[in-house]
């Protein structure tokens, strides 16, 4: 009997402290995004550690709008490359389900688009970028990116 209770005392705290290492060093590598109805990112700077096995970008969409009228998602891309990208890549003729975007070796990472009430998680392998490349994360719904974008660094 007190061994059973010493097991499950064993148990409780082993849980307890995966419980704390998985907040401790989870925050950092998980970020929140918030795309808007008003074509807005609530964040507009993302810093990912190097210390990161993966880094997970949740995007929420928390308007009411359907994608096909106000879609968002998150591509990440050289800033060096990403003018042109916007420029020449976006089509409404790549489907939404591609992101509008064609298949390219530009385009690094590139979530689901989604629309009001809806979220999808984007995960970055940080090995594939660079520490002291500039990077954006930028939404490729048509006519989106002007104003969806943030740096992105990794540390
Ligand atoms: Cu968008």
């Amino acid at each position: 009997m007190r061994s059973m209770i010493r097991i499950k005392f064993v148990l409780t705290s082993l849980a307890a402290l995966l419980a704390c290492s998985t907040l401790v060093f989870g925050a950092d590598c998980q970020v929140k995004v918030t795309g808007s109805d008003a074509m807005q990112y609530d964040v507009k700077k993302i810093e990912i550690s190097k210390d990161c096995d993966k880094f997970t970008i949740e995007l929420v969409h928390g308007g009411q709008l359907p994608a096909a009228a106000m879609g968002h998602n998150v591509v990440i891309v050289e800033t060096a490359k990403m003018m042109g990208i916007a420029t020449t890549m976006i089509k409404m003729e790549n489907g939404i389900d591609n992101g509008f975007l064609p298949e390219s070796s530009d385009i690094l990472f590139q979530s689901k688009m989604v629309g009001g009430g809806e979220s999808t998680t984007l995960e970055i392998d940080p090995t594939k970028l660079t520490s002291g490349t500039a990077y954006t994360f930028f939404c490729s719904f048509p006519g989106h990116w002007a104003i969806m974008k943030g740096d992105l660094t990794v540390l």
